[in-house]
């Protein structure tokens, strides 16, 4: 099985070997650089035949009843391999899924028909907190790119230049930094979004500041950005300058006002510009008054952020999406506020997979663009799974995503990591975690209460082992994921403690054990830090109780 999970496979036929392969055909440049990045030789006997065309075979989605340039055909025989698609995109995706299908120098002889449900599927770096460096930055989009995404928006928030200082030019070296990455992602087949944020000091009727804002985007239009984003989040809703409050109506009119002259200005330079916005309520109920409004007044291309029925949404539903698009006259793009964990959400790391979207969401959307955490080693885990539910959500299998998304990041490291990831599920989309580990515990505790005592130390002691050989291995500083997660691996340690002393004071309830265990767990409470909670306090004093 390969991830993203493919609509459309019939590999069934005769086991080809094959060492390396060749390309021929439209786009080979960009076949052969995919390839590159998965180590598979070009220069090999075996070839494969590109053929782009734009017909309707090659473009249109049933399901969608809609144009997809990312569609494309795989035809596997044992003489060679015809990819069949209309862009260079198809091309990079049907590259990426066959260098993905040639594992072992094996391929399967068969038939691949294969296309993203959702049509917008990305990332944005919109937290608050320490941004992103460099190479983190390009190894993520690289990564994301191999798994389906399609779009990258920029908005972090502590870039000084997106919030605090808007009305100013990037400076050269930034300024750099960011064509860097435009290109890195038009490489990696991304739509980058730059986005700017100035509602922390903009004045409305100032045409001094809408001038300044226009110039800053011509700056990083200069470095061939043409995707655009206007954020509108987190500033205050209640005019700041006297002359806004008495020439606008209110704060949606402004914000309808800033929009459209701004989205007038920048077509008038260039018609190929998009633009994006995120509303001042990104959130809540579809139909109140802000929101509506906004929607309505604004052009019907003009893209709007949405975070759901929450900041951070437990579900995203059709019906929620449809009731924002009967309200707004806009589907909504949404803004997942999952798996970032900046703000109050600090001390939670989340590595578990993206669950409680619907299925059917991608027909009632622009699209998803998960938020990252400042962490983006870690961001790697959670972000292989949301690529994979947009690019097939009806086979997604949130079980089956992220283990191959530990494994492909962790590889033989991710049978021992299982034992912290047990715990870092906690977040807004589920509150439940230590699954694993309350199993454990509840069978420990079944086998003492039928008198199995033997069995039951055995079980503990093995369970404490491998948590300890877990721990040691988060403690390798060249390993930058465990690096990032310092905080958590400390906890971790305070945890496996806990077990031991758990099992000393079962096995031997004297005062000092026990007041060793009580010590440990007050540490392990009043370290706000979260790992787990509930099912480690819960043996912690049936052993206190003993
Ligand atoms: O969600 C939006 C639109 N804005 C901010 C984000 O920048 C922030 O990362 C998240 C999570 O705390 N919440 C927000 O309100």
């Amino acid at each position: 099985m390969i991830y993203p999970v493919i609509q459309k496979n019939s590999l069934v036929g005769s086991l080809l070997n094959i060492s390396g392969v060749s390309f021929s055909g439209d786009f080979k440049d960009t076949a052969d650089a995919v390839f590159s990045d998965y180590g598979i030789n070009t220069d090999g006997v075996y070839c494969v035949e590109i053929i782009v065309s734009d017909s309707k075979k090659t473009t249109y989605i049933d399901e969608l009843s809609r144009l997809s340039d990312e569609k494309y055909f795989l035809t596997v025989t044992e003489n060679q391999t015809v990819i069949e698609t209309a862009t260079r995109r198809g091309v990079f995706r049907a590259a990426n899924t066959l260098a993905k299908l040639i594992k072992n120098n094996e391929l399967k002889c068969g038939e691949i028909e294969d296309y993203p449900l959702f049509k917008k599927r990305g990332y944005i770096e919109g937290f608050y907190g320490k941004t992103w460096e460099r190479e983190k930055r390009l190894s993520v989009m690289k990564l994301m790119s191999h798994y389906g995404m399609n779009t990258f928006f920029y908005a972090p928030k502590d870039d000084i230049y997106h919030r605090e200082k808007w009305r100013e030019s990037y400076p050269e070296k930034e300024l750099n930094e960011l064509k860097e990455l435009l290109e890195e992602a038009k490489k990696n087949e991304l739509d980058f979004h730059w986005c700017v944020g100035p509602g922390l000091t903009y004045q409305y009727t100032s045409d001094k500041d809408f001038a300044d804002l226009i110039n800053k985007f011509k700056c990083v239009y200069s470095i061939g950005a043409k995707n655009f984003g206007l954020l509108l989040d987190d500033i205050p809703n209640e005019f700041q300058y006297q002359d806004d409050a008495e020439t606008l109506d209110s704060i949606v009119d402004a914000h309808i006002y800033l929009i459209n002259k701004t989205y007038k200005e920048l077509k008038s330079f260039d018609k190929d510009i998009t633009l994006t916005v995120c509303p001042t309520q990104y959130h809540g109920n579809e139909s109140e008054y802000y929101i509506t409004k906004f929607g309505k007044g604004i052009p019907a291309d003009v893209n709007i952020f949405w975070t759901g029925a929450e900041i951070c949404s437990r579900v995203l539903t059709s019906r929620e999406a449809n009731d924002f698009f009967r309200s707004t006259g806009h589907m909504p793009l949404y803004w997942d506020n999952y798996p970032v964990n900046d703000c109050e959400m600090f001390q939670e790391m989340h590595l578990g997979p993206l669950i409680g979207r619907d299925k059917e969401l991608y027909k009632h959307c622009e699209g998803l663009i998960s938020n990252v955490m400042e962490y983006a080693e870690c961001s790697k885990i959670p972000l292989m799974t949301v690529a994979d539910y947009l690019w097939n959500p009806v086979s997604y299998n949130s079980g089956n995503s992220i283990r191959n998304a530990q494994n492909e990041i962790l590889g033989d490291k991710s049978e021992l990591f299982g034992y912290i990831a047990d715990h870092l599920a906690v977040s807004c989309l589920s509150r439940h975690a230590s699954e694993y580990m309350s199993e454990k515990l509840s069978f420990i505790s079944f086998l003492i209460s039928t008198g199995r005592f033997e069995e039951a130390l055995t079980e503990f002691s093995n369970y404490i082992q491998k948590n300890k050989e877990c721990l040691e291995m988060l403690r390798d500083k060249n390993t930058p994921m465990f690096v990032e997660m310092k905080k958590w691996v400390n906890k971790f340690s305070m945890c496996c403690d806990l077990l031991d002393a758990i099992r000393d004071t079962y096995l031997s309830p004297t005062p000092e054990n026990k007041s060793r265990l009580e010590k440990l767990l007050d540490s392990y409470n009043s370290d706000a830090v979260i790992l787990t909670g509930f099912c480690l306090r819960e043996a912690a004093e049936k052993a206190l109780l003993l």
